[in-house]
């Protein structure tokens, strides 16, 4: 027994990092897709939702879009500034979850100077009382740096369609913040506003404790670096109705950490694994009321923008809600989906098992 305790350990003991067991650690491996979601020169497929199974066929929706992008401040208000401008919804099948067929678009921009007119993307499924609600997030025209970017949701009773618009943006930026000057420029604030003053980013609906929580990534106005990189947080907005109106929870940001939204229900709570940003990113947490999460588990190569299978037997154990799904590649040229699945043989020391022994 060490006689003195270190900081480091006195942390840990504090925090509970040896009181839990591996029950939320597993370890995640990458596989290509084939059919239509193999990498395809001038195209970018990304932000796959979660994965359905209906009536034997498993469906994704994702962003797509064509061609170059070039970035801001080049003058022209027109040119596409990144993989996810002028970007459409679609959707594609699949009998085995690795070879998949695009079937076309679900959900288009709107009209001239709607608030969805420049682009649609990151879409997520929510297959509730025989409905299918997509929700999405959307960028008016023009596309620069302080453009403030919205939510909003279609609704179906098939799969297939036909999509129907609601009357939206469900879910828009806070609007507290106040920017400094007229140059576009994202970083000049007089008032930062709250977390999520700014932009309105990757939504996941669910049906949870007899309401609609409707998840979201916030970015600020004026937005920081910290010890651990980008300022994003989540947020939930919470509705009677799946269409809304929604209403921002008080305790938002339920984050301190996290890029794009990664949930699964589990034990009558909500679980979430945290990506990319934040001093507790890569991190898997649990809310009993989805709310107040905990840090239930640290992981390594999280996946990103992830569609988790929605499966029936969530309950089965932590991880069962997001033992496989769809992510993306986005460090190349061309963005492409591909499959994860989470590796939980590494729950024990020394397991080097591959994804598919
Ligand atoms: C990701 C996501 C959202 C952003 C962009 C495309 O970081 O959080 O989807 O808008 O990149």
């Amino acid at each position: 027994m060490s006689k003195k305790e270190s900081l480091a350990t006195k942390r840990a003991r504090e925090r509970g990092y040896f009181d839990k067991g591996p029950d939320w650690y597993c370890e995640f491996r990458y596989e290509n897709c084939t059919g239509d979601f193999e990498p395809e020169e001038g195209v970018h497929r990304r932000d796959p939702s979660s994965v359905l199974l209906i009536d034997g066929v498993y469906y994704t929706w994702y962003s797509k879009s064509y061609g170059a992008h070039v970035g801001f401040g080049t003058g022209d208000l027109d040119a596409k500034v990144f993989p996810w401008d002028y970007t459409e919804i679609w959707y594609a099948t699949s009998t085995d979850a690795v070879k998949w067929k695009e079937e076309g678009i679900a959900v288009g921009r709107g009209p001239k100077g709607s608030y969805d007119e420049r682009s649609v993307f990151t879409p997520e499924i929510l297959h509730h009382d025989g409905m299918f609600y997509l929700v999405y997030q959307c960028v008016e025209n023009p596309y620069v740096n302080r453009v403030k970017e919205t939510i909003s949701m279609a609704i179906a009773d098939n799969p297939h369609g036909p999509w129907k618009k609601v009357d939206g943006p469900i879910l828009q930026p806070s609007t507290n913040g106040v920017w400094k000057g007229d140059v576009d420029n994202r970083f000049l604030v007089e008032e930062q506003g709250d977390f999520d003053s700014h932009k309105t980013h990757d939504p996941v609906l669910f049906y949870f404790n007899d309401k609609y929580y409707l998840y979201y990534k916030g970015e600020r106005m004026g937005e920081q670096m910290y010890m651990g990189g980008r300022e994003t947080k989540w947020g939930v907005a919470i509705s009677d109705q799946p269409e809304g109106p929604y209403v921002k929870s008080e305790y938002n940001p339920i984050s301190n950490s996290g890029h794009e939204t990664l949930l699964w229900q589990y034990k009558g709570g909500m679980a979430g694994l945290l990506c990319t940003d934040g001093m507790e990113r890569n991190t898997m947490q649990y809310a009993k009321d989805g709310i107040n999460f905990e840090i239930m588990g640290g992981i390594k190569g999280t996946p990103e923008a992830a569609g988790p299978f929605r499966t029936p037997n969530t309950d089965d154990r932590p991880l069962a809600g997001v033992e496989w799904g769809l992510t993306h590649n986005v460090h190349c040229k061309w963005n492409y989906i591909m499959r994860f699945k989470a590796d939980e043989n590494t729950k024990r020391p020394y397991v080097t098992k591959t994804m598919y022994e």
